[in-house]
């Protein structure tokens, strides 16, 4: 397969002014005419992309062409052109119905009742009609749009409505005009038979914009939450960056077919049902999150993303990790701060770290693909984003604005590229940000080392930092980073000290950064009377791994007496990991176990942090993190470890004191959205899993009760998942109870899928195995597969990483069943692979067998197939 580097990248040789685009739409046959305004970059002919399309009609200023004068192969028709710009007309067949992959256009639903509509980004749009698709070709886009209209009664495209009316026959079209220039891969048109919900909003600069959500008639009811999100949103870029919505009409649409999560189409919006439709009888607390910050996040993109867009696709994290960064900081203004970065910073350790560590680690922006849609990463994603954060940080609240402003008014209506965005930032603040870029090149995740000793003759305390980024796939070298670490200084009762650095007059606050840009650097202290406890990368300032030889006592002080949330469950998590050291070496009455418990169980009984922060102190990190902890990986032994530690922190807590919360909080519970309501589930949750580790019975009668007179989904699910983790034989009733009231309900019935294929031990294979029979499952819909093959491959470690292989040979199987169908969804499955080689010997040779058979086929897609060749090196 054919590489593309960054190194290669040339400006577009013809460029379109121009797209008028009329489809004639259905579901088995489409015909696309397009007419384009190209006008000339280089002496260079002209290439368009296209595939998968009958070519009907080609004519190059209004003189059809015969079959000589153009090349069609691979995917490119390449036209000889004399003069400087010239209109091409095509007119092409397409088969949406027959589009399983969903790229492009394809039909959501089933043939009768589904609707048709448009994935673009990556590249999608060379799926529709012949372009030069690639991000930074910008055109305005005029689209018709003639439909059957009983089959298709609402028709919309991107852009501003320009008409709309009857075509005899039973047909009807609309047009829609967009006076932004785009690229193609923000292009979307949606047709069929959808309900909406509408606000009326004005914008802060005073625009009219007619908000709408579109949904299948069944759901539509579940629609109001996100379009809370939505106003939410709008009001947050106004206030936060100054950013307003710049057309009539803004449309969100839900599919229950779609690759990801959602895409930002300009004007257009398209969203995968998961995190659009929220009801509290079939959606989770987490749900309800995920719907207002993807909400948010597609919205934002109308600025980062669609007004300044990417000159290539390596440039991906510069609308990806900006925009992230955006939701985040949006999420946390809406919600708790510190539970929000500790969302943040758990996933990127649960997902991004792991990539980073294994063979498919690639820098925030790649140096080279063969397949684009692999690389819509948590490292482009969520790294990316701790790199916005970082430069955020540099230059402060008012600094970072005034210098997205800059990169706003710069780059509007351009394709940028990540120095573009560094030179704006920086030149709005008299600052070299140039350093950073080091951060987007390289992969892998540095490991900042901390060392700290103290004078007491010279009252001073000298704190040594220093990096080291391990060797990752392809790239042996590193270099330094520039590392910001917030800092503070605790003595033994817990008080923040305050801060002078060597050379500095006065002290200042308790809190401060400093930057690490080489090697090793020592910071030195004054005026500190007895050896400080260092609270490190406080609000997780930078995204690395922290090696500091703390000792347990020491931790355990930040532990409970950090004032700040984030900082404390910070503490609390590296405690954890010595204390599952303690655990996995069977030193049952280790110092770091007795720390971390005695004092989590303080923080309970005292009862002075709130139910939301308890739950989360009370979560060491999950198996897929501790991993890092072992030599040899082994998830049999991981998951021992770490439930001997739970039961340890059961015990001391006790459990009577455990039931007695839990009954404190199920007397108080609602079906409530605020905070504390949830934050009250949320607990409940942890109490009911940590008493199942002391008192199995007493948990499991609880939970089957809970499960009985839940209110809402969050209590409801969890609590089946409670008693089919630690009760199975009783769960099998509820569960059948479960499968029966949702029947219909497909973002209920995922969870369904999920929950059971995320249940731990060697028996996960064969339930997984029997619920493919389900009626309900099939290889066809994204979420689906994801459901119960993602959530058993990637989030059950004993359930996948069986010791004799069965596992691995079985989704191999079914890699190539899907891949045939849909080579996106096989490929982000076969992820699962990324870490074969750190596994203990046993279970690595199955792997490979698995892995290196998939990788020699010669029949999977080009995404599977880059997937599998990089795994498998
Ligand atoms: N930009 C889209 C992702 C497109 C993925 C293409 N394979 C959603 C988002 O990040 O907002
Ligand atoms: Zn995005």
């Amino acid at each position: 397969t054919s590489v593309i580097r960054l190194a290669d990248y040339r400006p577009p040789a013809w460029t379109v002014e121009r797209v008028d685009l009329a489809f004639d739409l259905g579901i088995d046959r489409t015909e696309v005419a397009a007419t384009l305004e190209l006008v000339r970059q280089a002496d260079e002919p002209m290439r368009l992309n296209g595939e998968g399309l009958e070519l009907l009609e080609l004519s190059v200023d209004g003189r059809r062409l015969g079959e000589g004068e153009y090349i069609l192969a691979n995917g490119v028709l390449e036209i000889a052109v004399d003069g400087d710009r010239c209109t091409l007309a095509t007119r092409v067949a397409i088969r949406p119905a027959e589009n399983t992959a969903l790229e492009g256009l394809y039909l959501s639903g089933s043939r009768d009742k589904g609707f048709l509509l448009t994935q673009c980004e990556a590249e999608g749009f060379r799926h529709i009609t012949f372009f030069p698709d690639r991000p930074d070709v910008l055109s305005r886009y005029t689209v018709t749009l003639r439909a059957d209209r009983a089959r298709f009664p609402v028709l919309l495209a991107g852009g501003n409505p320009d008409g709309a009316g009857e075509l005899g026959d039973g047909r009807h079209w609309a047009r829609f005009v967009d006076p932004h220039p785009k690229p193609s891969y923000l292009f979307a048109v949606v047709a069929g038979r959808l309900e909406r919900i509408s606000h009326d909003y004005t914008t802060a600069d005073g625009r009219a914009v007619a908000l709408h959500i579109w949904a299948e008639a069944d759901v539509i009811d579940r629609c109001g939450y996100a379009m809370d999100s939505l106003i939410r949103s709008m009001q947050w870029d106004e206030r936060t960056y100054g950013r307003n919505y710049d057309l009539d009409v803004f449309h969100v649409v839900a599919t229950h077919d779609f690759n990801m999560g959602a895409m930002e189409n300009k004007g257009l919006n398209i969203f995968n049902a998961k995190y659009l439709l929220a009801d509290p009888d079939s959606s989770t607390d987490d749900e309800y999150r995920h719907v207002e910050a993807v909400v948010a996040h597609e919205y934002f993109h109308n600025w980062s993303g669609n007004r300044v867009t990417c000159r290539d696709w390596f440039q991906l994290s510069l609308k990806e990790g900006l925009t992230v960064f955006r939701e985040q900081s949006f999420s946390a203004d809406m919600n708790s701060a510190p539970l929000k970065r500790i969302e943040d910073v758990a996933l990127l350790r649960r997902a991004q770290f792991p990539e980073d560590a294994g063979p498919l680690s690639h820098p925030v922006r790649p140096s080279q693909y063969s397949e684009i849609n692999n690389f819509y990463t948590a490292t482009v994603y969520e790294k990316g984003s701790e790199l916005v954060r970082m430069l955020a940080g540099h230059l402060g609240r008012d600094g970072f604005r005034k210098g997205m402003d800059l990169y706003f008014a710069r780059h509007d209506g351009q394709a940028a590229t990540i120095e573009d965005f560094l030179k704006a930032l920086g030149d709005a603040n008299d600052a070299d940000l140039s350093p950073y870029l080091a951060w987007y090149g390289q992969a892998g995740t540095p490991r900042l080392t901390a060392e700290g000793r103290f004078d007491a003759a010279q009252r001073r305390y000298r704190l040594t930092l220093r990096q080291r980024t391990p060797a990752t796939a392809g790239q042996p070298a590193k270099q330094a980073v520039p590392i910001p670490v917030r800092l503070s200084l605790f003595d033994h009762s817990g008080a923040a000290l305050p801060l002078r650095l060597e050379g500095e007059d006065r002290a200042g606050d308790t809190e401060r950064t400093v930057v690490l840009d080489g090697a090793e650097h020592a910071f030195v202290f004054e005026d500190i009377d007895a050896a400080p406890v260092p609270s490190l990368l406080r609000g997780f300032s930078a995204p690395v791994i922290l090696e500091c030889d703390y000792l347990p006592g020491e931790l355990a002080i930040l532990l409970r007496h950090d004032p700040d949330g984030f900082n404390r469950w910070e503490a609390g998590q590296q405690l954890a990991g010595l204390a599952y050291d303690d655990c996995r070496d069977g030193n049952v009455d280790g110092s770091a176990l007795r720390a971390w418990t005695r004092a989590l169980a303080d923080l309970f009984a005292g009862g002075g942090v709130d139910d939301a922060l308890l739950a989360e102190l009370l979560t060491p990190p999950g198996e897929i993190e501790l991993v890092e902890r072992q030599a040899e990986r082994d998830p049999e032994r991981i998951r021992i470890a770490r439930q001997a530690m739970l039961r340890a922190l059961a015990r001391r807590i006790g459990a009577e004191p455990l039931r007695e919360r839990y009954e404190q909080l199920r007397a108080a519970t609602s079906a409530a959205l605020d905070a504390p309501s949830q934050a009250q589930r949320q607990l409940k949750r942890r109490l009911l899993d940590l008493l199942a580790l002391v008192d199995p019975a007493g948990a499991a009668e609880r939970a089957l009760a809970q499960y009985g007179q839940a209110p809402g989904m969050t209590d409801r699910l969890a609590a089946l998942a409670t008693v089919a983790t630690y009760a199975s034989p009783s769960a099998e009733e509820p569960i059948a109870h479960f499968r029966r009231r949702y029947d219909g309900n497909a973002l209920a019935l995922d969870k369904w899928f999920a929950m059971q294929a995320m249940l731990p031990g060697a028996e996960a294979l064969a339930r997984v195995q029997a619920l493919e029979g389900d009626p309900a499952f099939t290889l066809k819909n994204p979420n689906r597969v994801q459901s119960l093959l993602g959530s058993f491959a990637r989030a059950n470690p004993t359930g996948f990483h069986r010791a004799d292989g069965a596992a691995y040979r079985w989704l191999a199987d079914r890699l190539v069943a899907i891949d045939a169908l849909n080579p996106q969804v096989a490929a982000r499955i076969a992820t699962a692979f990324n870490g074969w080689k750190r596994l203990e010997p046993v279970r690595r040779e199955a792997a490979h067998a698995v892995v290196a058979g998939l990788a020699a086929r010669t029949d999977l897609s080009r995404d599977l197939t880059d997937i599998l060749a990089r795994v498998a090196l």
